[in-house]
């Protein structure tokens, strides 16, 4: 299944007068948006390969049919994501459930659909098949040396695979903690844990990245060794300059002030990526954008703001991608949304007006500096969005497009309607 340059155009040449007329409106009280544009078209947002099956919870998993079986299938998908949005051209694999059988044709595979490889995954959150030692009391905080030793190894595998691939990040997330309280000392856990992330660390190559992702709870509901922004950031100092913390949209504690997190992180130079995804309870991974706007863009407003005072290039300077899981969904329409929920926010941060907030703040015109941020949340950007796509050969209504051409429909075609995908 291919989407094909033509239907892209007719698509777009059949809609293309509204969308002008929007544009025109929108432009005349924007004089930046020719440079908004232009960030718009360059950002983008990596597609975890796990993300393109129905999810599930604890308590069933209904398929939603056509899913990719393969790594191949899966970057096929993310190749009709950035076909119809010109802004997914990354994946992020996760190894075991990835493992390239031929370096050379993934490769060819990736450069035919424009894809770049992201920050590798490495899981010790499981138990794989003819495995030594069992990740059930955690891995790299593991008691025993000989179950962090096989943590360690397999991380360190799973760099060698993306030194094949051309990544240049690995992103570490770790499940390891208590379910009670007195089953674990935590400081012999830490050092355990800083131990092992420190044999990692030894073996990547000098232009990688390493992102320590934290999260608050679950699997383990007691403690967590990597549980929040401060551990992740005590861990990623101590490991040296490629260490970096990775923030989860998911995995916070309720109502925690994520953009202030992020703006702190940035500061220290410690931010390294993130992981979109929106939730209204706990590590829900739903559509990002859809529970809290507001939220995301207040995120990006920090990130702009914190970006720029550094220099730093939006589009290469953090890691950006999507982590999120589909139980109700069509995954690829769902991650369509993602992406263009998290351009919106960009775009939104692009446009606040620096000079007239720094003022307010300065004055302490309380009033003033909410009138500001939510002057430009309530700014349409969509038509500064959708641009960028046409100027980069996408379409205007990608999600639209997609239903129109059966996407989904054809997929099950060639796939079958009851598929698993390897993921969570
Ligand atoms: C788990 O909750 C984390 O969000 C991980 O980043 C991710 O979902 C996992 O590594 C997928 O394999
Ligand atoms: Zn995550
Ligand atoms: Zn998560
Ligand atoms: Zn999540």
């Amino acid at each position: 299944m291919r989407v094909e340059k033509y239907q892209i155009d007719d698509h777009n040449s059949q809609l293309q007068g509204k969308h002008q007329r929007k544009l025109d409106n929108l432009s005349v009280d924007i004089p930046q948006a020719e440079e908004v544009i232009s960030k718009l078209a360059a950002f983008q947002i990596a597609i975890p390969s796990w993300a393109l099956g129905t999810g599930g919870t604890r308590f069933g998993r209904f398929s939603g049919g056509g899913e990719p079986g393969s790594l191949e299938e899966k970057m096929e998908d993310i190749g009709l994501l950035h076909a119809l949005n010109q802004s997914s051209g990354a994946i992020s694999l996760h190894i075991p459930w990835d493992i390239p059988q031929n370096y050379q044709d993934i490769k060819a595979l990736a450069a035919q659909h424009g894809l770049s490889f992201d920050a590798m995954n490495s899981n010790t959150f499981q138990d794989q098949a003819g495995q030594a030692h069992s990740y059930k009391f955690g891995s790299m905080q593991h008691v025993d040396k000989a179950v962090r030793k096989q943590a360690v190894d397999h991380n360190i595998e799973v760099i060698r695979h993306g030194v094949e691939l051309g990544s240049d990040a690995l992103t570490v997330w770790l499940s390891d903690g208590s379910s009670f309280p007195g089953q674990l000392n935590f400081r012999k856990a830490f050092q355990n844990t800083l131990e092992s992330l420190q044999e990692v660390y030894a073996a990547l190559p000098s232009n990688w990245k390493m992102f320590v992702e934290y999260k608050a709870f679950e699997p383990n509901f007691y403690s967590t060794t990597v549980g929040d922004w401060g551990q992740s950031l005590l861990y990623a100092s101590k490991l040296g300059e490629k260490a970096y913390t990775l923030v989860d949209l998911g995995h916070h504690l309720p109502n925690a002030n994520i953009e202030q997190i992020v703006s702190l992180l940035l500061m220290e130079g410690k931010l390294g990526g993130f992981h979109f995804n929106d939730s209204k309870y706990g590590d829900d991974d739903l559509t990002a954008g859809s529970i809290k706007p507001y939220q995301l863009f207040l995120i990006f407003n920090e990130l702009v703001e914190g970006m720029d005072a550094k220099g730093m290039d939006h589009t290469t300077g953090l890691g950006w991608m999507i982590d999120a899981s589909h139980n109700v969904k069509d995954p690829l329409e769902d991650l369509l949304q993602s992406v263009e929920a998290i351009m919106i926010a960009y775009a939104q941060a692009l446009l606040v007006d620096r000079k007239a907030l720094n003022e307010a703040q300065a004055q302490n015109d309380v009033a003033r500096c909410q009138e500001i941020l939510q002057e430009t949340f309530r700014t349409d950007v969509r038509p500064l969005v959708a641009e960028a796509r046409l100027r980069g050969g996408a379409a205007l209504q990608p999600l639209e497009l997609f239903r129109k051409l059966k996407v989904r429909e054809n997929l099950i075609q060639e796939r079958g309607l009851k598929t698993v995908a390897t993921g969570l």
